[in-house]
């Protein structure tokens, strides 16, 4: 079964991770440097079976992705709470206010100028995946200076591009790791670079991921990608190949211990499947009731807190 996988490598952080102290102060157990390796042929999913994932709630942020926005507002909208923590966080820092979360997240939904103000994430993935500023050269008569902004560059678009018309090409990538941008983001990215590869009409994917929570983050992400995976797939043409998930960071909160105790004590069962129910014009037309899942038994959820 795909998920062994996953639970070896929950199991060789808990058992060989060395604890070190971390940014949020909660401590961590970690490895550095792992690689999992999935089979996405008939519609097989990397989507965890050992607790309860919400892939609806990661489809909705993928999606959200896609459009190059960075507001919680619209998550909000959908009853996607993931990203709340980190405005409420500062929101709370900036204003020595002690909002709860509820009440910010509905300020959020309800107040224009607020979420404007206090729910945005900064630069982050859909920014950079859809609109990476670009800088072009002017005209020197112009007396603008040497360079003005350009259009954005949406690199989702150019590798569909790229996957379709040069499909040997070793430079399928989107990256989210803007250096110059990095101080103005909630968070720098940690699904950082996506590339792609072409060969006997199979698309693969790969997905480095600087820094990993795997108990509660890892679930999300390896769901996403191969999501993202499945949609290139369908726009290009080709058939879903492997997806490999190389992580650097790969950790396990040290206030986790009970979920991964609870979540080694289970056995994995059922093989996942996803089934896109219509093609869409493009990468950037899916919508939530595009997805059906099959297949998928999961044990009940647990619970854990997460790291700010
Ligand atoms: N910080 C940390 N410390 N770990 C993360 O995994 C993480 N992930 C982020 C942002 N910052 C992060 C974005 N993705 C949840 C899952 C993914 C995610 C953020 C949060 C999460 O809370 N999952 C819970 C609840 C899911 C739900 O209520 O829908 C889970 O049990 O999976
Ligand atoms: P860091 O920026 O200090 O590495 O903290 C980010 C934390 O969030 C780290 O525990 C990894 C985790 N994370 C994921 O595992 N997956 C994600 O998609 C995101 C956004 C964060």
């Amino acid at each position: 079964h795909f998920e062994w996988q996953y639970l070896d490598l929950m199991q060789r952080i808990r058992e060989n991770g060395s604890e070190r102290r971390d940014r949020t102060g909660v401590g961590t157990r970690s490895l550095f440097g792992a690689m999992m390796r999935f089979d996405l042929s008939d519609g097989r999913m990397p989507l965890i079976t050992t607790k309860r994932v919400y892939w609806k709630t990661a489809t909705r942020e993928m999606l959200w992705f896609l459009t190059g926005d960075t507001n919680i507002r619209v998550l909000l909208e959908q009853g996607v709470r993931i990203w709340s923590d980190w405005p409420l966080a500062h929101y709370r820092e900036v204003t020595g206010l002690e909002i709860s979360q509820d009440a910010f997240e509905r300020r959020i939904v309800e107040d224009t100028a607020f979420a404007a103000k206090w729910g945005d994430l900064g630069p982050v993935y859909g920014k950079q995946w859809v609109d990476w500023p670009s800088f072009e050269p002017v005209d020197e008569s112009s007396g603008e200076g040497l360079f003005r902004r350009g259009n954005g560059i949406n690199q989702v678009a150019q590798v569909v591009e790229s996957l379709k018309n040069n499909p040997g090409s070793r430079r399928h990538i989107i990256e989210g790791w803007n250096v110059a941008e990095l101080e103005r983001m909630a968070l720098p990215p940690c699904h950082k670079t996506y590339q792609f590869h072409v060969a006997e009409g199979r698309l693969n994917g790969l997905l480095y991921q600087r820094s990993c929570d795997v108990a509660l983050g890892l679930p999300f992400n390896l769901w996403s990608a191969a999501l993202l995976q499945r949609m290139l797939a369908q726009q290009t043409g080709l058939e879903p190949g492997e997806f490999v998930w190389m992580g650097g960071d790969v950790h396990l909160y040290l206030n986790h211990e009970a979920l991964v105790k609870e979540q080694l004590s289970r056995e994995p069962a059922g093989i996942p499947r996803l089934e896109i129910k219509r093609q869409p014009e493009s990468i950037f037309d899916y919508r939530i009731e595009d997805f059906e899942v099959t297949g998928y038994e999961p044990k009940g959820a647990i619970k854990a807190p997460i790291a700010v």
